[in-house]
């Protein structure tokens, strides 16, 4: 790209369309194609996607996957900063058990910057991907009263066992657990630089706040349900329709659509066809959970809802999005309360947003970093006027 070339035609059309497709940067991590999807630095998701979170967050990070000794040299590196800072559980002991979890994970981040920032962008985006598998185990341990008897944090253990070792749910498989959540992680992590919550989380560290207000204001804008709580009312909504009958499965998504309600799981602001991530969870859930009652209404809804959909040309892309299957799978594992599902989207998106971070603040423009972000907005309804 040449320093003068002309990459887009803006015209008055483009203006309170929430930027759609206006380009206003360059991205390092990650980049996302209307049909085949998100590739992390170059590889298509689902050549990923089996991979351990581990060997995903040093590929956003060194753009490069790891080999053998990089990735066990990692694993050590991650687990030395793993410890939390003390003081955290007084704070999350303090909150409110019917407040939102992801209300609790942003207000836990920002405890964990208080308690243990350290003002340097690559460290606190490390430590704090580092400190997450804890500091949700420990969310979910306080908000639901489950105070006593919490196992201590072994950090020998990958990221997703620290986190499943902390909640300690009995009569679950853990091992299918384990791998729900690792691919879940995985395929979470980043989507290019403009979805919401990596482009608010940008924004913010861009007027130098600490990655640990960057990632809470990110976090704050992923919970909204067009964003990332989309996992869980999609999942809600799956458990409202309760059959599999594709009459009754129709009937269900139209009377949504009168009811000027979205139907959570399809459509997307880039996309143009069914997600790839939701093509690795169906994968997944056709191998682990083929006959359980949910997962098959949500096959029938992937061939539904795409066909209301596209009834109307309004609509750009009628196909499922990642939210379709998730909770479907997590629930399966022994996940059932769907409020937590965001905050796994969450966890894992702190990853893709501290790479973002790192390369906005400590690589581009040669090492000079992104200005503060200060987009235009045009004056609308305000001629100019004085105080008599
Ligand atoms: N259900 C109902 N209406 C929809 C849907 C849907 N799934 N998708 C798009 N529309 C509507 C949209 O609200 C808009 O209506 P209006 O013109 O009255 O404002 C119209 O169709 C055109 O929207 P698009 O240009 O197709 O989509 P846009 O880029 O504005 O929005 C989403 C993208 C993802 C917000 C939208 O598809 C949606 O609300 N989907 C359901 C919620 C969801 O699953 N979100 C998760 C997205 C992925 N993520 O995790 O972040
Ligand atoms: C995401 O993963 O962030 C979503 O698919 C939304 C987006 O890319 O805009």
């Amino acid at each position: 790209m040449g320093d003068e070339e002309s990459i887009f035609d803006l015209t008055t059309a483009h203006l309170n369309t929430g930027m759609r497709g206006i380009p206003v940067g360059t991205c390092r991590t990650s980049f996302v194609t209307p049909t085949e999807g998100v590739h992390y630095c170059g590889y298509p998701i689902s050549e990923l996607a089996m991979m351990s979170p581990e060997d995903i967050v040093y590929l956003l990070f060194h753009k490069e996957l790891p080999t053998l000794e990089q990735s066990s040299a990692f694993r050590k590196n991650l687990q030395s900063r793993g410890t939390l800072p003390s003081g955290v559980e007084e704070v999350l002991a303090t909150l409110p058990k019917d407040g939102h979890p992801m209300d609790w994970l942003s207000i836990g981040i920002h405890t964990l910057g208080m308690l243990g920032g350290v003002g340097d962008w690559n460290e606190d985006a490390l430590n704090l991907i580092a400190r997450m598998p804890r500091l949700l185990g420990l969310i979910f341990r306080y908000r639901e009263g489950r105070t006593e008897d919490i196992p201590s944090d072994d950090l020998s253990l990958p990221l997703v066992g620290r986190f499943t070792n902390t909640l300690d749910i009995e009569n679950v498989d853990k091992a299918v657990m384990n791998r729900v959540l690792s691919t879940y992680l995985v395929l979470h992590m980043d989507h290019g630089g403009g979805n919401l919550s990596t482009f608010a989380g940008k924004a913010v560290a861009s007027g130098h706040a600490t990655v640990y207000s960057s990632m809470a204001g990110a976090m704050n804008a992923l919970s909204g349900p067009l964003h990332g709580r989309a996992n869980q009312s999609c999942f809600e909504f799956v458990k409202r329709i309760g059959t599999s009958d594709p009459a009754d499965v129709e009937r269900f998504v139209r009377g949504e659509l009168e009811a000027k309600r979205p139907v959570f799981g399809f459509g997307h602001a880039v996309l143009r066809a069914e997600d790839p991530r939701a093509t690795v969870q169906f994968a997944l859930g056709e191998e682990i959970c083929p006959d359980d009652e949910y997962f098959r209404i949500i096959r029938i809804l992937r061939e539904i809802a795409p066909m209301v959909l596209s009834e109307n040309p309004k609509i750009s892309n009628p196909n499922a999005n990642v939210d379709i299957a998730s909770g479907t799978l997590l629930n399966f594992v022994g996940l059932q309360d769907p409020e937590y599902y965001t905050t796994f989207f969450g966890w894992a998106r702190v990853a893709g947003i501290g790479a973002q971070i790192v390369d906005e603040r400590t690589v581009m423009r040669d090492g000079k970093g992104i200005p503060i972000y200060r987009p235009k907005y045009i004056a609308e309804k305000q001629n100019l006027r004085h105080i008599d």
